[in-house]
């Protein structure tokens, strides 16, 4: 099966490092193509950030329903553009909070998150509240590392996010540390040696339950409002996002997507 593996932002390192963790859960024959748009923000920390990014995103999307993708996986914690993606695709779609929170709650009965910025702490904590995980998520926590510094080996973000995750641990009673931002997802082995408790990467979670809904066969439902959008013509500069009658999506504009880093695991 082909899993698509979208990083919305358009940072080729992050990719990279989400790649390698996505291929690294993948089981043999499942096919991760790993891309970031090549338009948008270089990292998402903000609602604009999302909104922005998820456009492009979307062209990813139709770009994967033409070459038969089996799933999509939406690699930023803020899910941006999810219930849109899940609009235009066949099979389905994960985003990597909404994944990593429900595995988290079916290996403990209370987790915290530790994402990076205050402000994308709140942007999380309403994404605990829509997908229903209030109940699950005793805390969501920041560590005050700015998403592209998690790159950076002088910025000291490795400390300061395993300093949130024994909080977690310690203050919060929480049985397991959901990892609240895509980049962090090489650091999971790490953090668990020192913590001694479970650390979910979304990306790893998402993949697994991508390959999970795949091979159960389900798809995403087309039934009330995740069905293909009404098509209608979009005027000016959007006029290209509009969807045909017949095929759903429209012709996409070429040459918008990065490089790809497919790489078929074996
Ligand atoms: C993210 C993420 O996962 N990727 C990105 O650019 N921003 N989320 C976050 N909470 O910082």
């Amino acid at each position: 099966m082909k899993i698509m593996v979208i990083n919305p932002n358009t940072t080729a390192s992050m990719t990279r490092i989400i790649g390698a963790a996505a291929r690294n859960v993948a089981s043999p024959g499942t096919d991760i193509v790993a891309i970031n748009p090549d338009c948008g923000p270089v990292s998402i920390e903000s609602h604009y950030d999302e909104v922005v990014s998820a456009m492009a995103l979307l062209e990813d999307v139709r770009l994967g329903e033409k070459e038969g993708v089996d799933a999509y996986v939406i690699a930023c914690f803020g899910d941006p553009g999810l219930l849109a993606a899940r609009e235009i695709a066949r099979g389905p779609v994960l985003g990597i909070a909404e994944a990593a929170m429900h595995v988290a709650s079916f290996i403990a009965t209370r987790f915290s998150i530790v994402t990076t910025l205050s402000r994308t702490k709140i942007i999380a904590e309403h994404l605990v509240q829509r997908y229903g995980m209030s109940h699950h998520c005793v805390r969501v926590r920041a560590c005050d590392v700015a998403v592209l510094e998690l790159e950076n080996p002088e910025s000291g973000a490795f400390p300061l996010i395993l300093e949130e995750c024994k909080r977690a641990r310690d203050e919060d009673g929480a049985g397991a540390v959901v990892l609240g931002c895509a980049g962090m997802a090489d650091i999971v082995k790490k953090l668990e040696e020192e913590l001694g408790i479970p650390v979910i990467d979304g990306v790893s979670a998402a993949v697994k339950l991508a390959e999970a809904l795949v091979g159960m066969g389900v798809r995403t439902s087309k039934h009330g409002d995740l069905a293909t959008p009404i098509a209608k013509p979009y005027r000016g500069r959007f006029a290209d996002y509009a969807l045909t009658e017949r095929a759903g999506p429209a012709s996409s504009r070429p040459g918008r997507r990065a490089k790809s880093t497919t790489k078929p695991n074996s």
